[in-house]
């Protein structure tokens, strides 16, 4: 039942890696579909729900969000999609951040489940931070700024670490150097994507 395995690769790597431009250039080019955790709690903030404040706390403290409303988030974005019709390749872009996200994401996926590849995209931390800061001046993102970047760090090197570690230990990991430039990297993304291209 395609419902119950959806196709998923796991797209990871610290704050301005750039996962979000190349799922997007993997949704334009390959069809796949782009689910970012972090566009999910900012739409659920945004629509002002029970849990808007909190996670509107976590966001700005670089914290991550308590799982349960996260996976939540991410299995509802999804059987909406493959409702609409067919099982589409996903792209699950900034999760899971820690040993607890992929915990929670086996309790509702089952734990039987595949266990993902994951792409980790490694860039040096002062890239990430030009990048970042680079894009504060548009984003409207309340994290784009030198405090919560250092947070976001902290909390990536602390407990997003550990869970990329777990995947490699498995063989689950295809690491993308996404210090590169946009083509080069993409070009990276894309044979890494090659397993599921037909
Ligand atoms: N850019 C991109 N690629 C480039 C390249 N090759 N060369 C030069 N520039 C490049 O890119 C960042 C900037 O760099 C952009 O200006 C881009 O044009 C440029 P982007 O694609 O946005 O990078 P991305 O890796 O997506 O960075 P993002 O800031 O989104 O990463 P985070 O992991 O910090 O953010 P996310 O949205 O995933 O999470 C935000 C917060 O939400 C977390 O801190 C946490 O509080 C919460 N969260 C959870 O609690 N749980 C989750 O599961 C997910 C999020
Ligand atoms: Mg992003």
């Amino acid at each position: 039942d395609p419902r119950l395995a959806p196709n998923v690769v796991f797209v990871l790597g610290g704050p301005g890696a750039g996962k979000g431009t190349m799922c997007e250039v993997a949704m334009n080019q390959l069809g796949w579909r782009h689910l970012s955790a972090g566009d999910l709690l900012r739409a659920e903030r945004k629509a002002g729900g029970a849990d808007a404040a909190l996670i509107e706390e976590y966001i700005e403290a670089g914290k991550i969000v308590p799982v349960t409303i996260t996976v939540g988030l991410i299995k509802k974005a999804m059987n909406a999609i493959i409702e609409a019709g067919g099982a589409p390749n996903f792209l699950v872009d900034g999760f899971p951040r820690s040993l607890e996200n992929w915990s929670g994401w086996r309790e509702v996926f089952g734990a039987a489940a595949a266990v993902p590849t994951m792409l980790f995209f490694e860039c040096p931390l002062p890239v990430l931070e030009q990048r970042i800061l680079g894009r504060a001046k548009y984003s409207g993102r309340s994290d784009d700024n030198v405090e919560s970047l250092r947070k976001r760090f902290v909390t990536y090197k602390e407990e997003t670490m550990p869970i990329v570690d777990v995947f490699r230990k498995e063989g689950k990991v295809v690491d993308v150097d996404s210090s590169r430039d946009r083509q080069d990297v993409w070009a990276l993304v894309k044979e890494a994507l090659k397993p599921w291209s037909t």
